[in-house]
């Protein structure tokens, strides 16, 4: 783990969200942490030095002697704490006002404000934590569903860390064979022993390598989630079925054609992933001006769409219309929904089967609620790509920054294995191996440049 000189300044945030709470944390982390804090608490049983790691309660005095709150307070010294550093956290009442003045007097005293994720960064650049456990803090942190957050904690502790450690492991154990070529050279000839090597980095190497980058996919969905459209002519139960799926009476269903102007957007979780899911206005012409600005709409969100839930009207059948809509759908990912199965024509089912036998069709009724199950199963597969996605549990998922490393550690490994089978001299090999593992410590951290680094912290909130 590379281990940076830490900074000297002495940081300070409010670390709860905005706005009024039961309790508010400021927390501050540097040299000057135990000093600031005898400096503005006073212990209800005066004693000193305070003791590390345990709580304290009394009050928070301002440069007037004037209280401002009622605080417990903890002093957590170096190196057992957070950032490594000295730590002082305080709990006072949830008031944004209090929380806003204890910061003023912690700021006058000498502390600076702290950038976003600076106390995540700070744990980072004393080693207390790789790259990709310091990420997870902030996946944690932005977690929507109970997938995300299960994948969130385990790269915290160290999944993806690990998985990536092996591969570099086995790397650093081929430079091994490499180097005992370098240094005892046979007759002056380099003995590679390629033969060994070869299936060591394709099983140890390439087939790891390319396992994380395969789950990288599924991982960006079950971070950041996939956008549902459900479209179709009016009146065919769009927003029956946002409601459905929501189980709440979120947008407004008549049966007057026509109903839905607007988009509505909602976020639901389909089996542990996050789907923004958007009913829109019905499709036709001949509308008026508003229902034409929310066909407009309709169709944006169309495009923008991961996957389209076209709706078809059981009981009315399919129209041109419905045509023309589908039509337009072009190579977009889609599932068509049956709806109105409850009051559903005779035939028309077994129709519409026989004129979109190349879809993935599902039967329900928005408003009994049958069908739902069957759809959300549906969706989730093909959000994941596939059936066997619906058992499968994901152990650890790269984001975007790790595959584009991962790919390229790839390519170095490809490299490699040219070397390696055109009998090109052991310091060559070595050099290629050498590339493959220092993409690896980019994942890490071992290496990352400096603005990768700004820019992936300052994706924190202030006060993480
Ligand atoms: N019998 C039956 N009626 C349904 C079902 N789903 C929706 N409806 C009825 O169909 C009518 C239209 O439903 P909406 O959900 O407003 O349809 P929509 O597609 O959103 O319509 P627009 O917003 O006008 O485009 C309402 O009277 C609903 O009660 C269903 O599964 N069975
Ligand atoms: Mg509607």
């Amino acid at each position: 783990m590379a281990v940076r000189p830490a900074t000297d300044d002495t940081i300070a945030a409010i670390a709860t969200a905005p706005g009024t709470g039961g309790i508010g944390i400021i927390r501050i982390s540097g040299q000057k942490a135990a000093d600031l804090l005898r400096r503005i608490f006073r212990p209800l049983r005066p004693q000193s030095p305070l003791t590390s790691h345990k709580l304290y309660y009394g009050t928070i005095i301002d440069c007037q002697g004037q209280v401002l709150d009622e605080v417990l307070a903890v002093y957590m010294k170096a190196p057992h704490t957070y950032t490594r550093e000295d730590v002082v956290e305080l709990q006072s009442h949830g008031s944004h006002l209090v929380l806003q003045a204890i910061l003023q007097e912690v700021l006058a005293l000498g502390a600076r404000a702290a950038e976003p994720g600076e106390f995540t960064k700070r744990a980072f650049l004393a080693g207390r934590i790789d790259l990709t456990r310091a990420e997870a803090v902030i996946d944690l942190l932005q977690a929507q569903t109970d997938s995300g957050m299960r994948l969130a904690v385990d790269q915290m502790q160290g999944a993806l860390f690990d998985r990536v450690a092996l591969v570099r492991d086995a790397l650093i154990d081929l430079l091994a064979l490499v180097e005992v070529a370098i240094d005892f050279p046979d007759d002056d000839v380099e003995i590679l022993d390629v033969d060994t090597m070869l299936p060591q980095l394709q099983q140890k190497v390439v087939d790891p390598l390319k396992q994380l980058i395969a789950s990288a996919d599924k991982g960006k969905v079950i971070r950041e989630g996939v956008k549902v459209v459900i479209v179709g002519r009016p009146n065919v139960g769009k927003s029956s079925l946002l409601n459905g799926l929501l189980c709440d009476d979120r947008a407004l269903v008549t049966a007057i054609p026509g109903t839905t102007r607007d988009t509505i957007e909602e976020l639901i979780s389909v089996r542990g992933i996050p789907v923004h899911l958007v009913d829109t206005a019905g499709i036709r012409s001949h509308e008026d001006a508003v229902e034409e600005l929310g066909i407009e709409r309709a169709r944006r969100k169309l495009e923008e769409a991961d996957i389209v839930l076209f709706v078809v009207d059981l009981n009315a059948g399919i129209t041109e219309a419905d045509r023309e809509l589908y039509q337009s759908l072009g190579i977009k990912k889609r599932i068509i929904v049956l709806n109105k199965l409850d009051i559903a024509s005779a035939g028309e089912i077994a129709r519409l089967r026989d004129e979109f036998s190349e879809e993935l069709l599902v039967e329900i009724s928005a408003r009994q609620g049958a069908g739902l199950d069957e759809l959300l199963d549906a969706m989730y597969a093909m959000i994941l790509g596939s059936k066997e996605a619906l058992t499968e549990q994901l152990s650890c998922a790269p984001n975007l920054r790790h595959r584009v490393i991962l790919e390229k550690s790839l390519e170095a490994c490809a490299h490699l294995r040219q070397t390696l089978e055109s009998f090109a001299p052991a310091d060559l090999v070595a050099v290629d191996i050498q590339v493959a593992l220092d993409y690896l410590g980019d994942i890490v951290g071992l290496t990352t440049p400096e603005d990768v680094l700004d820019a992936l912290f300052s994706r924190f909130c202030i006060g993480k």
